[in-house]
């Protein structure tokens, strides 16, 4: 018997990403283990399992609460499995947390197997959901805040939960309870939350509600030093939103990895602006740095402009040579398919992508990714697809894997957008 199961569901698509440990996941498993509920998890996306499996683990757990995780392309299987659940537990509440529960709460409600929403960030709501169903203490639903329920088919949303204000307060994510060596990125990190950027197509700004919330460098050196010893990890991934914002924080953290003889290397994401300086570059790059993604997005200034990304190719230009220049390898991401998109800014992107790829070399490769614009919900361009002539294709979550045409715009058709894609595949 498991107080709380916690599930993360896998895509239909057989690429699944595996290679990161569920954090978001694991950060509430720790959270409700400080308060003394045991907790367990199933990764589905990592754990490959059958159905009748799924259904004979579930059984022997006997959980009291079931938690699952939403986002986009997994959203469907989210439902699936919840079916699933209430089919061998009629009576355990079922949970759904995550980005996609979070941006479309009221849709998801719909589903009459999703009994409780848990919105944006869950450590703390999980804990008092955990104490109303099964220590029955504490607070009634309607006080728990953070929380959308259905009550006498009408969706009640309860008052919003302050973010934690000191990160350094949360327990570490709880890896024991996964299977770390199923994961090739396991030394993955979140050393800080949240996104101050309003880019029309991401909903890093909405989920985080334009808060930005860092740890402290010894509460990550800690963190970092764990993974090493107990997990054998020699590679550290940081999965920040924006990670070189503060760059007093950066140097602090390059400091405190030499300072520890560690012998890792790591790698981040980072936005192009505010542009890093070639000083915060070669620290990073001399405290074992060997990577760092950029999203780059467009290789036409119209489009950057009108997303509202606040760069230009100029810019990325020249960021992209300095960091090859100091010696570190880059990956650069770019979405084609924008409302703003036309065959003309497609192939300046195009085109631009081979010129960042030519600035690589063999030990540091500057390596290109493309993924087709897809209205995310929680962003602008999902909520004003009119406004934008976003012509929906299809509206199955299953389909929204960033490869196939989700949507068609005024300027670009299903078909162009496909070629568009596979052209960028080929290389
Ligand atoms: C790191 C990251 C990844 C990593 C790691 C994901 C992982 N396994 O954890 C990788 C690169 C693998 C990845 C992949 C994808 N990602 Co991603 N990712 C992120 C990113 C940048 C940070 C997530 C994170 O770890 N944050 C820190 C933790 C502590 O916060 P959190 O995850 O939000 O979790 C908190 C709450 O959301 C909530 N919560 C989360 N899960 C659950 C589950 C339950 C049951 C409950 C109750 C609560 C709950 O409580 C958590 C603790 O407070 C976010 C952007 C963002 N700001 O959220 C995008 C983001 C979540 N990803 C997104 C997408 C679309 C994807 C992909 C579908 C992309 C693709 N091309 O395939 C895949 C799907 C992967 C999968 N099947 O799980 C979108 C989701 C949009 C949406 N509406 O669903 C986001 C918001 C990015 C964006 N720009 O819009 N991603």
């Amino acid at each position: 018997v498991v107080d709380i199961l916690i599930i993360i569901p896998s895509s239909i698509d057989k690429y699944t990403r595996h290679e990161v440990p569920p954090l978001g996941p694991l950060y509430i498993a720790a959270t409700l283990k400080k308060y003394g509920y045991s907790v367990e998890i199933i990764d589905l996306c990592a754990q490959k399992i059958s159905r009748e499996e799924f259904i004979v683990l579930v059984s022997e757990k006997k959980p009291k609460i079931v938690a699952i995780s939403s986002l986009i392309n997994i959203h469907n299987n989210a439902i699936r499995i919840a079916k699933i659940i209430k089919n061998i537990f009629n009576d355990v509440p079922i949970i759904f947390g995550g980005a996609h529960a979070s941006a479309i709460p009221n849709e998801v409600l719909k589903e009459e197997v999703v009994d409780i929403i848990s919105l944006f960030e869950s450590e703390l709501t999980l804990v008092e959901l955990a104490d109303y169903y099964i220590r029955k203490t504490g607070n009634d639903l309607k006080d728990i805040k953070g929380i959308a329920y259905k009550n006498n088919g009408q969706v009640i949303f309860t008052d919003k939960r302050q973010r934690v204000s000191d990160l350094d307060t949360m327990p570490f994510p709880a890896r024991e309870l996964v299977d770390m060596k199923l994961y090739t990125e396991a030394g993955s990190i979140i050393t800080g939350r949240g996104c101050i950027y309003k880019c029309k197509f991401c909903a890093a700004n909405y989920l985080s509600e334009g808060t930005y919330r860092t740890r402290s460098i010894p509460n990550i050196i800690e963190e970092i030093r764990i993974l090493i010893d107990e997990y054998d990890v020699k590679d550290i991934f940081i999965l920040d939103d924006t990670f070189i914002l503060d760059e007093g924080r950066i140097a602090e953290f390059c400091e405190s990895i030499e300072k520890e003889n560690f012998n890792i290397t790591w790698s981040c994401t980072s936005r192009i602006n505010p542009p890093p300086s070639s000083d915060i570059l070669k620290i990073m790059k001399n405290a074992g740095c060997r990577k760092i993604s950029f999203g780059v997005e467009s290789g036409d200034n119209e489009v950057l402009k009108k997303v509202n990304k606040g760069t230009n190719v100029d810019q990325v230009r020249e960021i992209i040579k300095m960091t090859h220049d100091i010696g570190i390898a880059l990956t650069c991401f770019f979405i084609i398919g924008f409302p703003y998109d036309t065959r003309e800014s497609i192939e300046k992107t195009i085109a631009f992508s081979k010129e960042l790829r030519a600035i690589g070399s063999k030990e540091k490769p500057v390596y290109t990714t493309f993924s087709l614009f897809t209205p995310l919900p929680g962003t602008v361009f999902y909520n004003e697809m009119d406004k934008y002539k976003i012509k929906l294709l299809k509206d199955n979550w299953d389909y929204y894997n960033f490869n196939d045409p989700v949507i068609e715009t005024e300027h670009l058709s299903k078909e162009m957008l496909r070629n568009y894609m596979l052209r960028t595949m080929s290389k």
